[in-house]
């Protein structure tokens, strides 16, 4: 397993001394957001991640070598390059064996930030239950892979483009606490509401990695779902952002967008149409995650 991870010096260096290190989700990256300011946000994010005392990881798979680490070259190429893959789980084996590029989700980036020995994980949202699921079935693999897998995931909720009570729901069957920072109310990505009430509420880093240690000595495997409400200067209101939503759904359902498809799909509709409004509120819900992230990834290794 070891000889299909590469790992950048800097990260090599950090996992050898020990230190705090924060995994970073590249799909974010090659199918989130549009280039240049993909590629600028993932520096910043990086940047931010050291300045508060841990080392990013960025992962990616490159000519079919999973890469923990990413040097600047490959973060823009990742930005701006066409045929690179979005893989989760079930697409590792097909873009690692054929040797091709891709950008990993929050299921394949945990997956390989777990071989690589790292346990915080920053990204923007993860995957749900999507609406409409009873009818289309459409539920992500991030869920099943929180289900597993002992990293945790630093996120800005789930986004309302999901049916959010429906992913709450799965999260409880699966045993995931979901944990929201510092409010009552679990966000919704763009928005600090989402009509729900935080399953779980805590207020520091270290009350933070102290569940996280706690829910892995007692063997309880998986993740904990770490929710941080996007800073309300940035956030777009629920009622601006659920108006976007519809139509988005509905311009997603006349063009027969489906699958793997449809989250970049609907992400581009609703980014287009809100006057970059959006845009920013998903970098700087970001820069926001990683921050957090970075405490926690400090807070644990003490
Ligand atoms: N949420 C976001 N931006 C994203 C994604 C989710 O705010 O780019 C990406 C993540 O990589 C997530 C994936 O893991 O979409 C989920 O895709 P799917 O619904 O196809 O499982
Ligand atoms: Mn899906």
């Amino acid at each position: 397993m070891k000889e299909l991870l590469h790992f950048s010096s800097e990260v090599l260096e950090a996992l050898k001394n020990n230190q705090p290190i924060v995994a970073l989700e590249s799909t974010i990256i090659a199918h989130g957001m549009p280039y240049p300011q993909n590629v600028s946000t993932a520096r910043q994010v990086e940047q931010i991640v050291r300045d508060h005392g841990a080392i990013p990881a960025t992962i990616a798979i490159l000519g079919g070598k999973l890469h923990v680490g990413l040097n600047d070259a490959q973060l823009d190429y990742l930005g701006h390059a066409e045929n690179v893959w979005k893989v989760s789980l079930r697409d590792m084996p097909y873009v690692v064996s054929q040797r091709l590029d891709g950008a990993t989700t929050v299921a394949a980036t945990m997956r390989i930030a777990s071989m690589a020995g790292i346990h915080v994980f920053v990204t923007g949202g993860i995957g749900g239950v999507h609406r409409g699921a009873a009818q289309s079935m459409d539920v992500s693999a991030d869920l099943t892979e929180m289900a597993q897998t002992n990293v945790v995931v630093v996120s800005a909720g789930i986004k309302s483009i999901l049916d959010i009570g429906l992913t709450l729901e799965k999260l409880e069957t699966l045993g995931i606490p979901v944990v929201t920072f510092g409010s009552d109310e679990f966000p919704s990505f763009y928005s600090r509401q989402s009509g729900f009430k935080t399953p779980l509420r805590l207020d520091t880093p270290a009350d933070i990695a102290a569940l996280i240690s706690t829910k892995w000595q007692l063997q309880l495997n998986g993740s904990v779902l770490i929710a941080n409400p996007v800073p309300e200067e940035h956030e777009v209101s629920y009622v601006v952002m659920e108006q976007h939503i519809q139509k988005a759904l509905s311009a997603a359902e006349e063009n027969d967008v489906r699958g793997k498809s449809i989250t970049p799909f609907l992400l581009k509709y609703i980014a287009e149409r809100t006057a970059g409004e959006s845009l920013t509120a998903n970098i700087e819900l970001v820069k926001n995650n990683s921050r957090l992230g970075a405490m926690i990834a400090v807070a644990y290794n003490q």
